[in-house]
């Protein structure tokens, strides 16, 4: 196994929170090791109140719950429940930032319209005319097709997923009765369909899984995407750095942790307004830095500095460098609380939904969005003040890292290459196997896997092999820490094939070096952008999207959200690597559903994969055959 730098960093932050007395999440987890083998297997059911039921598949007990219900419809129950979970955050994501255009355009919300280009972009998609109209009114016909699917009653097909997703596979998710009209009505029946006495079939159940799936894919990220894009601009390729070194002894520490750039956006904005603030304070400057998915929203936007992914959070806290940790919505540990505590930093909760104990709660929501992002800078500052002066213990880690690499870029770059036809030299590499495929690496970092630096092996594997990683959320993170990001991690891990590659795009970036071979593509919402290159590739090709050699893995899986957005890429029959298991091995039908009859269905399987090595080697092999089946 190489050496990486990760393990480094983690052991360094370890040491500095137990250096101050502080357990942390592995000290948790150790403490309730083993965790319920039942939960595990997804063999315990409490929905009803006969429960809660558990079910050894292995042993001699019993194989029922007390209502009859099935292992594998238990397992499948509960995995729907998941999908659930992760869709609604999405799709809760996506109506606040929707609302959030809506008043901006209403003048009702400070917010401006900054990126125009996506607006015409999504006026071509969805035939709103354009010729002598100003932009504002084009958005509110845009907005108004978004409503529309958020109220609609008629069961006529959703208009994100029929406008935006490619017509071949709406013809198969149609003959599987996927497609869906109102997210929010899928969330309700999928709800009322799990409570007790409802739905009992495994396979309805499973199918149920791939449409809340669709849901999530469709408008919690990509009708999402685009209008965040819409409000604050299509990203462009940009430089940052990421690690705990980021943060700055003599600066006021601003960590913007969450998901919706709606906040961070404007902490951004008053943290640049209140510089002077700061430096009468006896700051140097205010430094924002990004933790998670708010993190790399800031930095694919503005090149704002990466200080932590999710199993990061309460560690940076520990370095007692950071004044202020704010907060809005998903992936928030309760814990941050505690540590914030210690250290007098100020730890700020703003959504109504998200309410810690011992958190300072400043309200936040568009119509009075610069009154609060100016208090939450102040508080800030205020921090500073306490700390100033007090010993504070940041490893001295990181690492720089290109972001920003939106679909809109990538063609912009390709342009430089083939004006006339982008595509085609990523195509061409891709044929004569220079490029051998493509894995988009996303979701969490998870403590279960930091030890084995499961995603950072893994991509090395996979690099070697001269495949391409397209990367989002906090394996985006792992990957920018570890050094991935840079021309230097092409020389270093890059198969000769790919590093012909991304010298030739370098040049044409103006670059000194190669491109790296880790393309940050974004948060975990921004997995629809490595849709929308998956897609424009197979459109261009004039294949299905499952037919490319391409693979999807979520190396540490965390979060019910990585679950509904693995399913995404399923239905698109895309692969799917996945480190742990789902909760789904106490069905031995449901297994087999989804390890290998899928495959018939939509073209796509699940792999479980404990280790880099078998993951890289099993997406390698997966992609190989594709590529046999394409004859290249
Ligand atoms: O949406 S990767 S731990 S921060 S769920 Fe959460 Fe997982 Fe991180 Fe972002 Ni995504």
């Amino acid at each position: 196994m190489d050496n990486t730098i990760l393990p480094v960093i983690e052991t360094a932050l370890l040491k500095v929170a137990h250096d101050k007395g502080f357990a942390t999440a592995r000290d948790r987890l150790e403490v309730m090791s083993p965790q319920c083998g039942f939960g595990e297997l997804g063999t315990c059911c409490r929905i009803c109140y006969m429960g809660p039921c558990r079910i050894d598949p292995f042993g001699n007990g019993p194989k029922t719950g007390v209502c009859g219900l099935s292992p594998d419809a238990m397992v499948a129950r509960n995995l729907l429940r998941d999908t659930v979970g992760g869709t609604a955050s999405h799709v809760g994501h996506a109506r606040h930032v929707l609302l959030t255009l809506r008043d901006a355009l209403n003048g009702k919300a400070p917010y401006q319209i900054k990126g125009v280009s996506k607006v015409m972009a999504l006026a071509k998609t969805f035939g709103v005319p354009t010729e002598g109209r100003e932009v504002n009114d084009i958005c509110r016909d845009l907005v108004n097709i978004a409503l529309e699917d958020f109220g609609r009653q008629d069961e006529q097909p959703n208009n994100w997923l029929s406008k935006r997703a490619p017509a071949a596979e709406q013809a198969l998710w149609s003959d599987l009765g996927l497609m869906y009209s109102n997210p929010h009505n899928e969330i309700e029946t999928a709800m009322h369909a799990t409570s007790m006495g409802n739905d009992a079939d495994p396979v309805s159940l499973m199918l149920r899984v791939l449409k809340m799936s669709l849901i999530d894919g469709w408008t919690g990220l990509t009708l999402c995407v685009d209008l965040q894009d819409i409000l604050f601009g299509v990203p462009e390729i940009a430089v940052t750095e990421a690690a705990v070194g980021v943060l700055e002894e003599n600066s006021v520490n601003l960590a913007a942790h969450g998901h919706n750039p709606v906040l961070s956006e404007k902490i951004l904005e008053w943290a640049e307004k209140l510089e002077g603030e700061a430096l009468a304070a006896g700051a140097e400057r205010i430094n924002v830095v990004g933790v998670c998915c708010t993190g790399n929203e800031l930095s694919m936007r503005h090149g704002v500095k990466l200080a932590a992914h999710n199993s990061q959070t309460e560690l940076i806290l520990a370095t007692g460098a950071v004044d202020a940790m704010v907060v809005d919505i998903q992936c928030i540990w309760p814990q941050l609380a505690q540590v914030a505590k210690c250290f007098d930093t100020a730890f700020i909760t703003t959504d109504a939904m998200v309410r810690i104990p011992d958190a300072r709660h400043i309200p936040f929501e568009p119509h009075h969005a610069d009154e609060s992002a100016r208090e939450i800078v102040q508080a800030a500052i205020d921090a500073f003040r306490r700390r100033r002066g007090k010993p504070v213990d940041i490893p001295q880690h990181k690492s720089t890292a290109v972001a920003g690499l939106s679909v809109e870029a990538i063609i912009d770059l390709l342009s430089k290459l083939d004006a006339e036809d982008p595509l085609k030299p990523v195509l061409d590499n891709v044929a004569n196997g220079n490029l051998f495929g493509f894995v988009g690496v996303v979701g969490c970092s998870s403590i279960k896997f930091r030890d084995n630096a499961m995603t950072e092996e893994m991509v090395k594997h996979l690099l070697r092999q001269n495949v391409l990683v397209l990367t989002t959320g906090c394996t985006a993170h792992i990957c920018a820490q570890d050094g991935l990001m840079t021309s230097e991690a092409t020389y270093r891990y890059c198969g000769d094939g790919l590093k012909a590659v991304l010298e030739v795009l370098g040049k044409a970036a103006g670059l000194d070096g190669p491109l790296p071979p880790v393309w940050h593509m974004g948060a975990c919402v921004d997995n629809s952008r490595i849709v929308d290159l998956m897609v424009a590739l197979a459109e261009r090709l004039g294949v299905k999207v499952g037919q490319l050699p391409a693979v999807g893995s979520a190396p540490e899986l965390v979060q019910e959200k990585a679950v509904s957005i693995g399913g995404s890429f399923l239905a698109l029959g895309v692969s799917c690597h996945i480190a742990p298991a789902p909760r789904i091995l106490g069905g031995p039908m449901v297994t087999k559903l989804l390890t290998e009859d899928l495959q018939e269905l939509i073209g796509a399987v699940v792999r479980v994969e404990l280790e880099p090595k078998g993951a890289a080697d099993w997406m390698v092999a997966h992609i190989a055959e594709k590529r046999a089946a394409l004859g290249i």
